[in-house]
Formats: structure tokens, C-alpha cells, sequence
């Protein structure tokens, strides 16, 4: 391990749907993703939940229930971040904005899930929040106010303000490296965490993707390559020799 008289680093990594792809789950904007084959306007804004609440739930109880098929599981990438938030003398902040649970699986603990979580849902009534792990229909009742029709996944829509912002800034603002893995790029306010550190900080900045997303000249770094591979070899390299600059 890279051993440092300094203050500790800290490290924010930014996650995206191209994490899991390797894991099972679709991403969203590739030629096979989700966007292929519903559209987001229908089932990720509040106006699509208003309109047809049963079409949005099944397509969140779907991959819900996809989540607990026994061949999702975290891979090599998930777990050389729970690697490196072990390792590491400094803070690691993982700030997802994927709503699956691969990155706890791989025993990540300091974690923020932007864009919400689908193993939870909230009551739009009483404002409570419940972890969930089964189907959710427009007739599932509060189990704390018993109201029906208030259910909903707790996920970030379109419009919709995403979670722990102020958290997220300021660590941005405290960090040594930032990270973004599997993200195209291309959803604000995740896609502008770059800029913000590059204004804000020295920090390093590196994108570790596919292939380049919408902003990869804003990084000083850039990676490419499937995740399962580049982001175990990018944090061995880190452990070994400490930060880049
Ligand atoms: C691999 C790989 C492998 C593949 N290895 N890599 C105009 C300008 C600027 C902003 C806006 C604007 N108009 C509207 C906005 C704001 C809007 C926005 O950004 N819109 C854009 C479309 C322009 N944003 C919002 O509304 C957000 N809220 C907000 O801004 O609040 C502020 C506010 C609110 C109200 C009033 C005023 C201000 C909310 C955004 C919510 C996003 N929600 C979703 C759905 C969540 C639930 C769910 O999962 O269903 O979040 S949309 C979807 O996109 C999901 C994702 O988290 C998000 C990002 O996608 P991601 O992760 O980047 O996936 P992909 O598929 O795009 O990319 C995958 C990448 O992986 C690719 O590059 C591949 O190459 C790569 N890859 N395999 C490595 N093996």
C-alpha cells in the first residue's frame, strides 16, 4: 500500500449503468438498452407514473425481480471498489447512479445512491420510506398509513431532484481523485460532477469507460475498456503507487 505523511486523499467515484453490464443488467442508452425498448418518457417522469401507474410499476417490478436471479451478481469492478474503499487511507465515496444493489453486495458501505434505490419504495401520502422487495401494484396499501394508491419505487425521475446533492458537492469539493465508471455522460446533474471538481479543486479527474462519453475531454484521463478489467487494473495501480500528479 502506497503510505503518505499528508493528510488522506479523499476519492469520489462517480458509477454508472455500464458497471453492472457486465453483472446482467441492460444499460440504458447502448444499442441494446433500456431506452431500445420502452420509452423514458413513459416510465421514468412523474407525468408517465400519472398517467399509466401500472405500466411504471411492472417495469420497476420487473427488474426488481431480476435483481434476485441467483446469476446477478457483483463482478471483478464492483469488487475492486470494495477493494479500494478497504484499502485506501482516505475516504471513499461511491456516488451511484445506478438503483441496483451490486455495489453493497461487494461490500462497499459509503455509498449514495443518487437516482434512489429499487429495493425500497415510499409512500407519496405520508412520505415514509420502506425497503422493498416485492411486487408493488397501484392498490398496495402504506404498511404506515394504510393508504392505497401512493405507493411508488424509490427512484429519480426525470424533473425530479435527485438524492443527497449537498453531500455529494461537498465531498467533490474535498476530493484528491474523482472517478466516473460506466456513465455515457449524458444525464445532468451527475454528467456536470467533472466540471465542478475541475473548477473547484487539483484534483485528477479520470474516466474509465467503454468508450468515450459525452464529456471525456473534460477528464485529464481517460480509460476505455470493459470495466471488469480496467477498474481492478486501475486500482491496483493506485494502491501500489498512490495518486497520479
Ligand atoms: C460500459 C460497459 C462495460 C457499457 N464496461 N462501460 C437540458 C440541459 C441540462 C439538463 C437538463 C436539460 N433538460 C433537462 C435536464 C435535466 C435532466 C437531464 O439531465 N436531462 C438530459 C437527458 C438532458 N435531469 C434531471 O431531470 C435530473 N434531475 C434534475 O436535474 O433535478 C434538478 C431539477 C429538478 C427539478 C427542477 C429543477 C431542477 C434527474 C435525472 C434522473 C435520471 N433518472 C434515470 C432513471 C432512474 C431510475 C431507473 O434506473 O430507472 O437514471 S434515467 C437513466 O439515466 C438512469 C441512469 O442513472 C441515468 C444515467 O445513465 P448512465 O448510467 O450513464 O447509463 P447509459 O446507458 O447512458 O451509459 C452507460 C455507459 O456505460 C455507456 O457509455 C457505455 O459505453 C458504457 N458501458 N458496457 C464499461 N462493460
Amino acid at each position: 500500500m502506497h503510505q503518505t505523511n499528508a493528510s488522506p486523499q479523499n476519492i469520489v467515484i462517480l458509477t454508472g449503468a455500464g458497471i453492472s453490464k457486465e453483472s446482467g443488467l441492460d444499460t440504458f442508452r447502448d444499442a441494446d438498452g433500456i431506452w431500445s425498448k420502452v420509452r423514458l418518457e413513459d416510465v421514468a417522469t412523474p407525468e408517465g407514473f400519472q398517467r399509466n401507474p401500472a405500466l411504471v410499476q411492472d417495469f420497476y417490478n420487473d427488474r426488481r425481480a431480476q435483481l434476485d436471479h441467483a446469476d446477478i451478481t457483483p463482478n471483478p469492478a464492483h469488487q475492486a471498489l470494495a477493494h479500494l474503499e478497504r484499502e485506501w487511507p482516505g475516504e471513499v465515496l461511491i456516488v451511484t447512479q445506478n438503483i441496483d444493489d451490486l455495489h453493497e453486495r461487494a461490500g462497499n458501505r459509503n455509498l449514495l445512491h443518487m437516482h434512489g434505490e429499487l429495493l425500497k419504495a415510499r409512500c407519496d401520502s405520508c412520505s415514509n420510506l420502506f425497503q422493498w422487495a416485492v411486487e408493488l401494484t397501484v392498490e398496495t396499501p402504506c404498511p404506515s398509513c394504510s393508504q392505497p394508491g401512493g405507493m411508488r419505487p424509490h427512484v429519480v425521475w426525470f424533473g425530479e431532484m435527485p438524492l443527497e446533492m449537498d453531500r455529494i458537492y461537498r465531498m467533490l469539493e474535498e476530493c484528491s481523485l474523482f472517478m466516473s465508471i460506466g456513465t455515457s455522460g449524458n444525464v445532468y446533474p451527475a454528467a456536470g460532477f467533472v466540471s465542478h471538481v475541475r473548477q473547484m479543486t487539483t484534483a485528477h479527474t479520470v474516466e474509465l469507460n467503454l468508450e468515450p462519453s459525452t464529456g471525456s475531454t473534460l477528464f485529464a484521463q481517460t480509460i476505455y475498456g470493459q470495466a471488469s478489467e480496467v477498474v481492478p487494473a486501475y486500482v491496483e495501480k493506485i494502491l501500489s503507487e498512490g495518486l497520479p500528479g
